[in-house]
């Protein structure tokens, strides 16, 4: 056993008697209540999920294993000379709820390196994608096409306890991880940048560093993904793709189907193809008005004229927070830094203090501040990563960190098949006093 998972399966035998205490002595509590408009309203806000992996609070913002996303950027170990940490430490948090030392990720990394070799057929899948294919597609039948390497489905077929599910688990999950950002990065080059050879991983470096490297981009761009990966991880279990995840898992469905589905579920302009809305929307404002930002007034035209078409403004609202996204704040320091006179920048800093008021004025959005997609395409944008379609693909290889970490203590902790009950028309109508 590697030192991480003898970390963490002592963790996860401290933690098994809670979740059996609270199902047996506990399981007539009631906890929440459920309300008409939650029904009809896509569940928003049931309390109806466990994730000790991280948590959502409306004002606050995600906290990763109770740290604050400032708090995991001061503690996590950095490689030397990097402003950002080490990916791999993330996920070693997001695990075993510990902040590894410099030497607990770096045996990670050797690990997880060890686990970076990929089956053919998975570029010949890439491959045999038409050209014009949405990246998101391309990376979840990528993904899929995996499916045959899972030991947790060799395991199961040969008779396993249910205990030691949690075990192929991981090994299937950091398989998953090790493997995901070279997938990327590939069919990066492949559909934007063909004529360059492809790049094999360089085992000397991090995920975020190899990352770079495989996507033919300079230095600082391996800080960049490691930002972008860790502020993607998680953001509590009801998001679609966290959600997605786990209920696919919940069938005993192996991390490959899990996180493919995670992926489909990622690629909606609701959730994560936000990102790449956003940079449509903001070329469309800059086509109108070039290099030069327009005054307020411009700009609060623009947003009305969005809005009046029928269409949400990308990258604000959400159905949890109720403040400035801080994973936007995070990414708005980081170009405050290093990018602050780029044109883009610059225009998405004045949307910032226009459209919130709009929204408010419009009346509709419940939380009319931005959220993390606002920003990160711009990011991307200024470190020459400018062919939009693929900023989802960096959300989903950030967001398995945390749907794999959450897969594998859902089945160490032995949660059910998810199945919630679902009624008619007729019938909530009838509960709810509607006389026919
Ligand atoms: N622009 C215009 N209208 C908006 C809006 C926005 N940015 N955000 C919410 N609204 C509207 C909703 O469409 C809804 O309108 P209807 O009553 O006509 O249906 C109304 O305001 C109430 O919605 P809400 O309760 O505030 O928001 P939801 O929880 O239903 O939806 C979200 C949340 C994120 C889907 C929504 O705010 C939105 O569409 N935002 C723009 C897309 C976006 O940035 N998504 C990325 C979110 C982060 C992520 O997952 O990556």
């Amino acid at each position: 056993m590697n030192k991480l998972k003898e970390v963490l399966y002592s963790k996860i035998e401290a933690h098994r008697p809670r979740t059996r205490r609270l199902a047996k002595e506990y399981g007539d509590v009631v906890v929440d209540q459920v309300h008409a408009r939650q029904i009809v309203g896509g569940m928003r806000g049931i309390k109806c999920l466990i994730s000790d992996i991280s948590y959502l609070d409306p004002y606050e913002g995600i906290r990763y294993r109770g740290y604050t996303l400032p708090e995991v950027f001061e503690k996590l170990p950095k490689p030397d000379g990097a402003e950002m940490p080490y990916v791999e430490g993330l996920y070693y948090l997001l695990l075993t709820g510990d902040i590894p030392t410099r030497e607990q990720v770096e045996d990670l990394i050797i690990d997880m390196n060890n686990r970076r070799i990929i089956p053919k057929y998975v570029w010949d899948v890439i491959d045999s994608f038409p050209s014009e294919s949405h990246p998101m597609a391309i990376l979840s039948a990528a993904v899929m096409s995996l499916e045959r390497e899972s030991l947790f489905n060799i395991k199961y077929r040969q008779g396993m306890k249910k205990t030691d599910y949690w075990d192929p688990t991981y090994e299937d999950a950091t398989n998953l991880l090790a493997k995901i950002p070279l997938i990327g990065a590939y069919i990066y080059r492949k559909l934007y940048h063909p004529e360059g050879a492809h790049r094999y991983p360089d085992p000397t470096l991090d995920l975020g560093a190899n990352f770079a490297y495989m996507m033919g981009k300079d230095k600082p761009y391996d800080d960049v993904s490691r930002m972008y990966f860790i502020i993607h991880a998680d953001h509590e279990a009801g998001n679609v793709s966290a959600h997605t995840g786990h209920l696919i898992a919940s069938s005993l469905s192996d991390v490959y189907y899990a996180v493919s589905g995670m992926i489909n579920g990622l690629a909606g302009p609701l959730h994560g193809l936000a990102n790449q809305e956003v940079l449509r929307w903001l070329h469309g404002l800059m086509e109108k008005f070039g290099d030069k930002v327009p005054g307020e007034e411009e700009l609060r035209a623009y947003v009305w004229d969005t809005l009046n078409s029928g269409q949400v403004i990308p990258g604000y609202g959400h159905a949890v927070l109720r403040r400035t996204d801080p994973r936007y704040m995070v990414q708005r320091e980081f170009c405050l830094k290093h990018l602050p006179d780029d044109p883009l920048f610059k225009y998405v800093d004045a949307l910032y203090k226009v459209v919130p008021d709009v929204l408010k004025e419009h009346g509709k959005a419940k939380n009319p501040w931005p959220n993390v997609d606002a920003q990160s395409g711009v990011v991307q944008w200024h470190y020459g990563v400018r062919e939009y379609d693929f900023y989802t693909v960096l959300f989903a290889i950030g967001r398995s960190i945390g749907v794999l970490s959450n897969i594998i203590w859902d089945r160490a902790l032995g949660y059910p098949i998810e199945r919630p009950k679902s009624i008619t028309t007729d019938m909530l109508e009838e509960m709810v006093g509607i006389k026919k």
